[in-house]
């Protein structure tokens, strides 16, 4: 992640600065408390020595426990723990160096206990509020920054679609993620985590889910989006010739094979397969569009014409090899045309069969596409 890098290093000194200050002050505070309330002798010179010792562990703990690791991009919970954790080990270790040096007894360790809670609650608010003031400064200049969801079949149109449109893809959340780091020069996300975390602080603003239904979204990155008000946009085509994995075998005898995989071809959860066959030359069927159901069409066997209609123009698409398939997302007229006879039309779709889901009327079918019939 080069881009997100350069700014996290820079932002990382930044949050060291911040805790490094936080124990200080946690310390003045700490004392000042004590003697406020309690009836001693003790000193804020006294006391010095263990700011600087305390300030030495922190150093310490952070960078040998790299505690302030991914701070930009941690939840809440995660940072309360993380927090925690550091203030934990510090305190360990301080106490371990008080009692080696055998100096623990001439300071008071109510302070020391005064001074760590304090550094934990400080800790944890400026680094609150340090995120924020990073987020809105980045922001401000990147309305358009993005995280694009999609899966590697349709990553390179994807982000080609989105830059085209202004949008500025700052990380790039594959489904079927191999590990890559990196493509077309843009940020892989490792993971829904990570995914998140370019939400939550650092990166992105938008999620555009490009080629997928809205039902491939996991649900901890919807959740996610929801508790942080984070928008989902769908980069929306309507229908997509893609091309389906073939191997062909030399001796032309064995023919070839033709593979569809699930989530990695495949924008939508396949809930149905169908297929046609028996048919006539010149057979029509069809004449209907979808509310809801995303497919992909294929012709396995013969030539088919597939004619779509989105109310405003008209095109056909003709299937005559297996390895042709043809991606239809709801709200589209079709009429499927055989024109051979014994023709083979294969269909997966994204939803199981149900006749109110149809829209079989023309008239019907354009008040649909209409904004107005969307809503009814
Ligand atoms: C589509 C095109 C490409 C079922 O009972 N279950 C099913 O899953 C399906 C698909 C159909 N049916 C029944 C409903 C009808 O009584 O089979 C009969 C024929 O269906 P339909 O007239 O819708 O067939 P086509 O060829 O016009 O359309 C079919 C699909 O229905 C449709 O989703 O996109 O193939």
């Amino acid at each position: 992640m080069k881009n997100e890098l350069r700014h996290g290093r820079l932002k990382y000194i930044s949050f060291l600065i911040i805790d490094l200050v936080c124990v200080v002050v946690a310390n003045v505070l700490a004392v000042s408390l004590y003697l406020s309330f309690a009836d001693v002798k003790y000193s804020m010179g006294e006391h010095i020595p263990v700011i600087y010792l305390m300030l030495g562990v922190d150093i310490a703990v952070t960078i040998g426990f790299n505690t302030l690791s991914r701070v930009l991009r941690r939840r809440k919970r995660i940072e309360i723990f993380q927090t925690l954790k550091h203030v934990v080990i510090s305190f360990v270790l301080l106490a371990m160096i008080l009692f080696t040096t055998k100096s623990g007894a001439d300071y008071s360790r109510v302070i020391i206990f005064l001074a760590y809670g304090l550094e934990f609650l400080l800790m944890l608010g400026c680094r609150y509020i340090w995120k924020k003031i990073l987020m809105k400064l980045y922001w401000k200049n990147n309305s358009d920054s993005a995280l694009l969801m999609t899966t590697e079949s349709f990553a390179e149109e994807a982000l080609e679609t989105s830059r085209k449109s202004g949008v500025d893809v700052k990380s790039i959340f594959l489904l079927d993620s191999k590990g890559q780091k990196s493509l077309g020069g843009v940020p892989v996300c490792d993971g829904i985590e990570d995914a998140i975390a370019v939400l939550g602080w650092d990166l992105a603003k938008d999620v555009y889910i490009y080629g997928l239904d809205h039902q491939m979204v996991p649900d901890a990155l919807a959740k996610a989006c929801k508790e942080m008000k984070v928008k989902i946009d769908l980069v929306d085509f309507k229908y997509k010739i893609i091309d389906v994995k073939t191997v062909k075998n030399d001796d032309s005898r064995y023919g070839s094979l033709s593979f569809i995989e699930g989530k990695r071809d495949i924008p939508f959860p396949i809930r149905r397969v169908y297929w046609i066959t028996e048919t006539e030359a010149d057979l029509h069927r069809g004449h209907h569009a979808h509310k809801l159901n995303c497919q992909l069409l294929f012709c396995p066997h013969g030539k088919i014409d597939i004619i779509l209609d989105d109310g405003e123009k008209k095109e056909t698409i003709c299937l005559d090899e297996p390895g042709k398939g043809l991606l239809l997302m709801p709200g589209l007229w079709r009429e499927m045309i055989w024109k051979e006879s014994g023709s083979v039309l294969c269909v997966l779709a994204s939803e199981y069969y149900d006749p109110d889901e149809y829209i079989r009327n023309y008239d019907g079918f354009i008040a649909y596409n209409s904004e107005d019939g969307k809503k009814n």
